[in-house]
């Protein structure tokens, strides 16, 4: 049956991807994020297979986001699916040197963002009783690496608030799933690194990492199981990526 799907941070990388992928089964596409240009051109690629409404939509500003509502024609208004997808991590500094606006701005998308776009789509999927959060964690959320510091926290409270949500809405329809990437080649390391194509590339040289459209199929599985099925967490990493030991610091100073 077709659905109305909601993904942010629809212009690139993943969502871009699960936009794809959800048009590949017909359903009504909701596309979002702040390049208007890029989700224009993916809405008239993607126009012919399925209906298709793209606007652009800022996480971090309330205004941007009750615009954005405000704007949906009636066909798209009733949302099955919400990919909170939109997000970022900037620099990879340890904390004590780190940029605090950069700090600032990962909470805005990653954590008040998300519960922005969340808190506006949530009250018509209770009174439907239906619907389905699909949630953009990260391994960083799970497991602290040098210079994760303030995104690997945004992707901790993403895992938690997940959690939360599915606790307050016991007796709903509606089901709650956090997926938690590890390494995957998108734009995600070209941002990080304010534009800096040859750093980005280092960080995928002599690997494979996941792709944007694995991480697609798994949104779509994950919202293809039947309606009484949750996945509440799904941790995924390219098998070159693995844990390493605790570091130990000898002979301190
Ligand atoms: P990309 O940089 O390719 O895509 C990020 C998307 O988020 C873009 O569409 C961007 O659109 C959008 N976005 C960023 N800021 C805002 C904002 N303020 N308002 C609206 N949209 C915004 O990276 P990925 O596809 O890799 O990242 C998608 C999600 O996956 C993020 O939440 C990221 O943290 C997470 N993730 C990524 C991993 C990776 O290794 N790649 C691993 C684990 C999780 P625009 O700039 O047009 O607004
Ligand atoms: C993205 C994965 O390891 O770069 O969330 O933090 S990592």
């Amino acid at each position: 049956m077709s659905k109305v799907v909601l993904i942010t941070g629809a212009s690139s990388g993943f969502g871009e991807a699960a936009a794809r992928r959800f048009a590949d089964d017909g359903n009504a596409l909701i596309l979002a994020a702040r390049s208007a240009d890029k989700l224009q051109a993916l809405a008239e690629e993607l126009s012919p297979r399925c209906p298709v409404y793209a606007a652009p939509m800022d996480v971090t500003n309330q205004d941007s986001v009750d615009r954005f509502f405000a704007g949906l024609p009636q066909a798209f208004r009733d949302i099955d699916v919400l990919v909170n997808n939109a997000g970022l991590a900037l620099g990879l500094e340890p904390a004590q040197q780190a940029d605090f606006a950069k700090w600032q701005t990962m909470v805005d998308t990653n954590i008040t963002g998300l519960m922005r776009v969340t808190h506006a789509v949530l009250p018509g999927m209770v009174a439907r009783n239906s619907g389905h959060i699909i949630n953009i964690g990260s391994t960083a959320g799970n497991w602290p690496y040098p210079g994760g510091n303030a995104y690997g926290g945004t992707k901790a409270f993403v895992q938690n608030f997940s959690r939360g949500l599915r606790a307050d809405l016991i007796g709903k329809r509606i089901r709650v799933s956090n997926i938690e990437p590890g390494m995957a080649e998108t734009n995600f390391s070209k941002v990080r690194f304010g534009g800096d194509d040859e750093r980005a590339a280092k960080v995928y040289a002599g690997t494979t990492p996941l792709s944007a459209e694995d991480i697609a199929d798994i949104i779509h599985w994950v919202n293809a199981m039947p309606a009484h099925v949750n996945i509440n967490t799904l941790e995924v990493m390219p098998v070159c990526q693995t844990w390493s030991a605790l570091a130990v610091s000898r002979d301190m100073e």
